[in-house]
């Protein structure tokens, strides 16, 4: 049952473009896996769509205008993973224990279906067994007010960035009047290093396009984010870019299928012609960890052409202006990319002076450019320093602020973005706590919270007593699984909140409850009718999303309500809280949340049906700079190198950059295949480039162990993964987030953002079995 996948792996290069037939193929298998086809194909016609919903995958922008199918594949596997027609009733578990669970696959464990009943885990069969949601919320309760008379800092309460602004709006304000700010997210994986680096650049903690600056931009620059799987939808504005002649540059050390090309599959015509449209006009496999070399190097370029401009009295190629008025630190940036020496650059980037000259050039010539970046940049030590490089790019050409211009993060959860601006954040400052004290009549803790790396800290120190999960796979997405499961057992109470059975659930604290939601898609009814809920994109834009499809089953209950349910068996009654009020009716949360935020919510209840959304204010946009000096600031780097303790390794030490698949939402695995990257049936590969293949002495088809390269006591090995060449940088490999977590030691974190550099891990190979070919080897033994 644990392998109800068929480990029948199989690899052939992907010369297809990304899209086209392959993807409407993609949607029907998915749909009919599910046994959903007309229920299914009826939700996807409503999918972020006015009066439909906000798709459960990305957080990519919705148009006011959007096409016939506003959704991708991806998108589509999503819808059909959660309205699956399959149940994982308490009758499946009566016959599982929770041990004997823990050997199967995560695709297999989601694979059983949605969960249905509130569970608590009962230590004498080790199952699960069914309770009421009166004896959960008591049981919880209980618990929750005796943790807290000890220490009401030992409790911590995560999200993963799926939750509505209504119940993420709830869960934080459960979480201080508790008495703690230990609001970690999925954000502290992922974007964290982004809502560090641009405060103190461009004083927002988030992007400044819209989808209309990619109507109007002239050049567009990719780093490390794979848009054709994790961001599909924007391949539409890249496709009407591309057609109207706008250069496309990437970085990115793996060639990615949808950065190369894309068949529109909502096209007729390149539907049934061979047409495609070429994403990437320079695709730059910047080796991992390159990024800051690389742009050091573009940056170079240009103020070496602007140096020859003012003596030559022609043209700037920088925008003289906008730094002269705008910014600060531009002279000792510019030296800094003066004094930097080619040779480092080319050696760090492992891309040439020529590549980086050229992809200059087209910067230099645009009068608008968008700087696109993903979790390339961000999971790495020096990730919020790459985030600044990009800024200091854009700044040299004054393309903040402009229409066609701007940084743009894509945000990964479909509300990730949104709950951060509700309040679920672990720093104090980032939160109007003064007027939470006043709304509610409480004195609200001003210490700061723990983030996702400090809470594994805290439950490996033991000072961490409780963890409760609104949605994700935290011990699945987080770094040092081993170390970090093995401690998560002596935890006192552990409370997760899902959609369906994942590893988290299994893996739990001497008191363990497993509550099942209903998900976004689905009709949420509540005394004052059906309920809408909201969400923030990408782009910092507001929509109303309502459920279309019935519940997966009755005995659920919405996320509101379960915030609710634990809040008032844990606290005292607080007339200020009206808990009962807002589960019955979501737009009292709404005038709750514009209360506390009147400036980014006036009229929350009235415009957020607005086709399209409405914005949030982003002062960059209007050249308006919300940091401390009131400039946008030029920072420089303190290395050229992302991953200080990569380097150095020796020849035997590889930098290993962890992926999603083209079949995978984070840790929810559709299936074992990668059709762009052409891997199918497994997904324990190791990608290298064919050189250092041979160069180690191992074959094409060998499997081998890896082991970090970071001497801190701790043995961290992730064994059974296949040798696949790749086109990738020498001394660079890729592997599978989250087959692949073992290997990232905790402290291995950004600087600044603690967010864990799964993006760059110094590893050494050996060998555990010699290639099934060779193994058929007919000579004699000796
Ligand atoms: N279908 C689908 N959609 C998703 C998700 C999903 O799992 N599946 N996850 C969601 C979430 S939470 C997030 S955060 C986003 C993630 O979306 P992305 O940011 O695209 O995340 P990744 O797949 O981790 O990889 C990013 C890209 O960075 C490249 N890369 C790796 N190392 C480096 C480097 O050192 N430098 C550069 N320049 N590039 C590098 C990789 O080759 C890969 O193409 O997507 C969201 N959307
Ligand atoms: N090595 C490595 N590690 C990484 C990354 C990487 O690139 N490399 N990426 C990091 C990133 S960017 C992120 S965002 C994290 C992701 O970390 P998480 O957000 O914690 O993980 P997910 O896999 O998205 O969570 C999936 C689970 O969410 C539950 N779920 C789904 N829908 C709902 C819902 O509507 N409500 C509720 N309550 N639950 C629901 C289901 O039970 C499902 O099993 O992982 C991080 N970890
Ligand atoms: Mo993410």
């Amino acid at each position: 049952m644990a392998a109800s996948v068929s480990e029948k792996p199989n690899f052939e290069p992907y010369e297809h473009p990304s899209g086209g037939w392959g993807s409407i193929k993609a949607v029907a298998t998915i749909l009919r896996r599910e046994r959903i086809p007309i229920q299914g194909a009826k939700a996807l016609a409503r999918q972020n769509k006015h009066g439909g919903f906000a798709c459960v995958s990305c957080a990519w922008a919705k148009p006011a205008k959007p096409r016939a199918a506003e959704f991708c594949e991806n998108g589509a596997k999503a819808t059909a993973w959660e309205l699956t027609a399959k149940r994982m009733p308490p009758g499946f578990f009566a016959e599982h224990t929770l041990s004997s669970l823990e050997t199967w696959s995560d695709h297999a464990l989601e694979e059983g279906g949605r969960l249905t009943a509130p569970l608590r885990w009962d230590e004498a069969s080790d199952r699960y067994v069914e309770v009421s949601w009166d004896e959960a919320f008591a049981g919880i309760g209980a618990e929750l007010r005796a943790l807290r008379a000890h220490d009401p800092k030992s409790v911590v309460f995560y999200a993963s960035g799926r939750a509505s602004l209504e119940t993420s709006y709830m869960y934080q304000l459960l979480a201080r009047l508790y008495g703690n700010n230990n609001l970690p997210d999925s954000s502290n994986m992922c974007h964290e290093s982004t809502s560090v680096a641009l405060p103190q650049t461009i004083g927002v903690p988030v992007g400044t396009v819209t989808l209309d600056d990619f109507e109007h931009t002239d050049a567009i620059f990719f780093f490390g984010q794979n848009v054709g799987v994790n961001s599909p939808r924007m391949l539409h504005q890249l496709q009407e870019a591309r057609e109207r002649g706008v250069p496309i540059v990437t970085f990115n050390p793996l060639r990615e299928r949808g950065l190369v090309s894309f068949a529109n599959p909502q096209s007729p015509i390149e539907m049934l012609t061979p047409a495609q449209t070429a994403i990437s006009t320079q695709y730059l496999q910047v080796k991992v960890g390159g990024d800051i070399a690389a742009i050091t190097g573009m940056c170079k370029a240009l103020v070496a052409g602007d140096d020859a401009a003012v003596r030559d009295g022609t043209q700037r190629v920088l925008d003289a202006d906008f730094i002269a008025t705008h910014t600060h630190g531009f002279e000792a940036f510019a030296d800094f990319v003066r004094a930097t020496d080619w040779n480092d650059i080319e050696r760090e980037s492992g891309l040439s002076r020529g590549e980086l000259t050229e992809a200059a050039v087209v910067f230099a010539r645009a009068k608008a450019v968008i700087g696109v970046y993903g979790m390339g940049l961000t999971q790495h030590r020096k990730g919020v320093q790459n985030v600044q490089m990009l800024s200091n790019l854009l700044l040299l050409g004054g393309h903040i602020g402009r229409r066609g211009a701007g940084i743009c993060p894509v945000r990964g959860h479909s509300n990730v973005q949104g709950q951060r601006t509700v309040g679920i954040s672990e720093k104090p400052e980032l939160v109007p706590l003064d007027k939470l004290a006043a709304q509610y009549g409480f004195e609200p803790p001003r210490e700061k919270g723990l983030n996702t790396v400090e809470t594994c800290a805290g439950v490996l120190d033991g000072s961490v007593r409780a963890f409760i999960g609104l949605g994700g796979n935290f011990l699945r997405a987080v770094p040092d699984t081993a170390r970090v499961e093995k401690a998560w057992r002596t935890l006192r109470l552990t409370v997760q909140v899902a959609t369906k059975l994942n590893r988290s659930h299994l893996v739990h604290g001497e008191v363990a409850y497993l509550l099942p939601c209903l998900g976004r898609i689905e009709i949420d009814r509540q005394a004052s009718g059906e309920q809408t809920v909201s969400v923030e994109d990408s782009t910092g834009f507001m929509h109303a999303s309502d459920g279309v499809a019935e519940p997966a089953e009755s005995t659920l209950r919405s996320e509101p309500a379960i915030v609710a349910g634990i809040a008032k068996a844990t606290l005292d009654a607080n007339p200020r809280v009206p808990w009962d009020d807002w589960v019955g009716d979501y737009g009292q949360v709404r005038d709750a949340i514009e209360a506390t935020w009147p400036e980014i919510f006036n009229d929350f209840n009235g415009r957020f049906r607005q086709p399209g959304g409405f914005p949030k204010p982003i002062a960059a946009r209007q050249r308006e700079w919300k940091t401390p000096n009131g400039k946008a600031n030029f920072i420089v780097p303190d290395a050229l190198v992302s991953d200080p303790d990569t380097p150095d390794g020796g020849p035997d030490v590889l930098r290993l950059t962890t992926v999603r698949s083209d079949d995978q939402f984070n840790t929810t695995v559709y299936s074992l295949d990668d059709r762009f990257r052409g891997i199918y049936g497994t997904r324990s590969v190791l990608l290298l480039n064919r050189h250092d293949i041979q160069r180690l002495g191992f074959a094409e088809g060998d499997v081998v162990t890896a082991t970090t390269a970071v001497d801190d006591g701790v043995l961290r090995r992730v064994p059974g993964l296949r040798v696949t060449p790749y086109d990738i940088p020498p001394g660079c490999a890729a592997g599978y987030f989250p087959e692949c977590n073992p290997l990232v030691p905790l402290a291995h974190h950004a600087e600044g953002s603690h967010v864990p550099a799964s993006k760059s891990i110094p590893i050494r190979l050996s060998l555990d079995a010699k290639a099934a070919t060779q193994n058929l080897d007919p000579s004699p033994l000796p």
